[in-house]
């Protein structure tokens, strides 16, 4: 009985998708998706700022004048609040900013053209040679993030760092 059920739900989706081809629904189905990605452009895909309060693990991390990231992987949990204690041990300003590489490089390429620009937002932190300074994030959805310093130059020199989110 078990059996039956199971093989039977697998065909029965098939057979569901096959009829999602017909024009008229295929069509529907990607407005709707469309629509869906527009409204999320306006919140952090990787997350939002988090409570100190909530805060379940803290992770250290170092920016360095080899623009790297160190460690320049990190892995939690879905829902889990994390505190990042950032120390810039260079000589230069750095950056480390959460969010996907496509905002990240949306970002970068602001930067170039305005490499005065202030800018300051939950998801990052901008620190002075030799400053320590931290960031509390609640990573809420499942996922590839990245991380990257987008001071002119230091995300194509390869400092960026992936964050995976189960
Ligand atoms: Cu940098």
């Amino acid at each position: 009985m078990v059996f039956l059920v199971m093989s039977v739900l697998p065909l029965a989706a098939l057979a569901g998708g096959a009829g999602g081809h017909g024009h008229d629904m295929s069509e529907g189905h990607d407005m709707e998706h469309m629509e869906h990605m527009g409204h999320d452009k306006h919140d952090d895909e990787a997350g939002r700022k988090g409570d100190p309060a909530d805060v379940q693990r803290t992770v250290d991390v170092t920016m360095s004048d080899n623009m790297r990231f160190s460690p320049s992987t990190m892995k939690f949990k879905k829902g889990e609040t994390v505190r990042l204690v950032v120390h810039n041990s260079g000589r230069i300003r750095h950056e480390l900013v959460i969010g996907t590489m496509a905002e990240l490089k949306e970002h970068a390429a602001m930067m170039r053209t305005d490499p005065t620009m202030k800018h300051a937002d939950a998801n990052m932190l901008a620190l002075d040679p030799g400053k320590k300074g931290e960031l509390v994030w609640k990573f809420d959805r499942a996922g590839t993030f990245d991380y990257a310093c987008l001071v002119p130059g230091h995300l194509e020199a390869g400092m960026r760092g992936e964050i995976v989110v189960k």
